[in-house]
């Protein structure tokens, strides 16, 4: 399988973040990336594929110009305001709070952050930029001979908004990737995210349109992060009505629970009849994760690649969360071999 590969990950380096009171190393750190490289490298005989860039066009597709330029100025602006270590937000404007149109570094961390678990270093915005190049990349492979790509990234993507970063994420890789397919000529796109954590952006983003079916299975949001959304009650809105599916499960789900919510998913999506696939692949609900509670074991991964190949879609997987070392390798590798194994191209 081809694997395009976002070799500026590593730009993006946070000392740290807030996690139960306490600063703790980050959970989406650099090491990840080598860690399932090598794993995917000898399971699936991969070629590692650089990513041609593309320019801003497929990012400013999904999002709004004026957020843009604050991801890609923020650490300069934070640094003029005589700060060293990591930016994070401190202050949000929340009801009655919010007045004004504030122009400190602070004030704006606020207005674009949702979350305070993500932080903004010195090159996260050239991480984040070649990780959208690294998914288009691989989208205009699946797009141009039909055969399936992984788009190997980090920062990960799926809880960005178009307006908004949290959760770890900047720029929503997988939107920008099934836009570029609606570009390309594909008229109707899945996004089916099987990350731990709902994807908050994506489902964001695309909820008021009739052209990509969002689907999530993740951690209820009632007591797990994103906490605001994701639940099974949003179905869409306007011309989007009946084309978002979320399918929030219980803390300890095992494989289980979570095939049966894949027989959902994978009802829906069989009728939506789309013409492409974007996979959020997220390996974080494995029993490992530190982060996570679901109780998925590493054979569990290849049964979803298996079951993901059954779609019978021209397939992109753009890698999303998965923070347990010794197993995020083996996990993906499983995901892309079990693909593979019954995928007919
Ligand atoms: N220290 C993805 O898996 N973090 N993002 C909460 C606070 C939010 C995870 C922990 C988890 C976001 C792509
Ligand atoms: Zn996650």
């Amino acid at each position: 399988m081809r694997v395009f590969f976002n070799s500026s990950h590593d730009a993006h380096d946070g000392q740290g973040e807030m996690h139960h009171g306490r600063m703790v190393p980050c959970f989406d750190n650099a090491r990840r990336m080598g860690l399932i490289r090598d794993a995917v490298a000898l399971a699936v005989k991969a070629q590692l594929v650089d990513p041609a860039d593309h320019g801003m066009a497929p990012i400013t597709a999904i999002h709004d110009p004026a957020y843009l330029a604050f991801i890609e100025n923020a650490w300069r602006d934070w640094q003029a305001a005589g700060h060293t270590g990591d930016a994070f937000p401190y202050i949000w404007p929340t009801a009655g709070l919010a007045g004004g149109a504030p122009t400190h570094i602070s004030a704006r961390l606020g207005q674009y952050a949702f979350s305070s678990d993500t932080p903004i270093t010195p090159g996260t915005w050239k991480a984040a930029y070649w990780g959208a190049q690294t998914v288009v990349s691989a989208a205009d492979a699946v797009m141009k001979d039909g055969e399936a790509a992984f788009a190997l990234t980090r920062p990960p993507g799926h809880h960005a908004h178009a307006n908004r970063y949290g959760g770890y994420c900047f720029l929503n890789n997988c939107a920008i990737a099934a836009q570029y397919m609606r570009d390309k000529g594909a008229k109707k796109i899945v996004v089916l995210d099987v990350d731990y954590h709902h994807g908050n952006g994506t489902q964001d983003i695309f909820y008021e349109r009739a052209d990509v079916l969002t689907v999530s299975i993740h951690a209820d949001p009632k007591d797990h992060f994103p906490f605001f959304l994701g639940f099974a009650d949003e179905t869409g809105r306007l011309d989007g009505q009946g084309a978002n599916l979320n399918i929030p499960l219980p803390g300890g789900t095992d494989f289980g629970g979570w095939s049966q919510a894949f027989a959902r998913a994978m009802q829906k999506i069989l009728g939506f009849q789309a013409d492409a696939l974007v996979v959020a692949l997220g390996v974080d609900a494995h029993e490992a994760e530190p982060i996570c509670d679901f109780k998925l074991v590493t054979d569990d991964f290849n049964r979803i690649g298996q079951m993901i190949g059954r779609l019978g879609l021209k397939t992109l997987f753009v890698m999303e969360g998965g923070y347990a070392h010794d197993v995020i390798g083996q996990n993906v590798a499983g995901v892309l071999g079990g693909y593979l194994s019954q995928a007919k191209t």
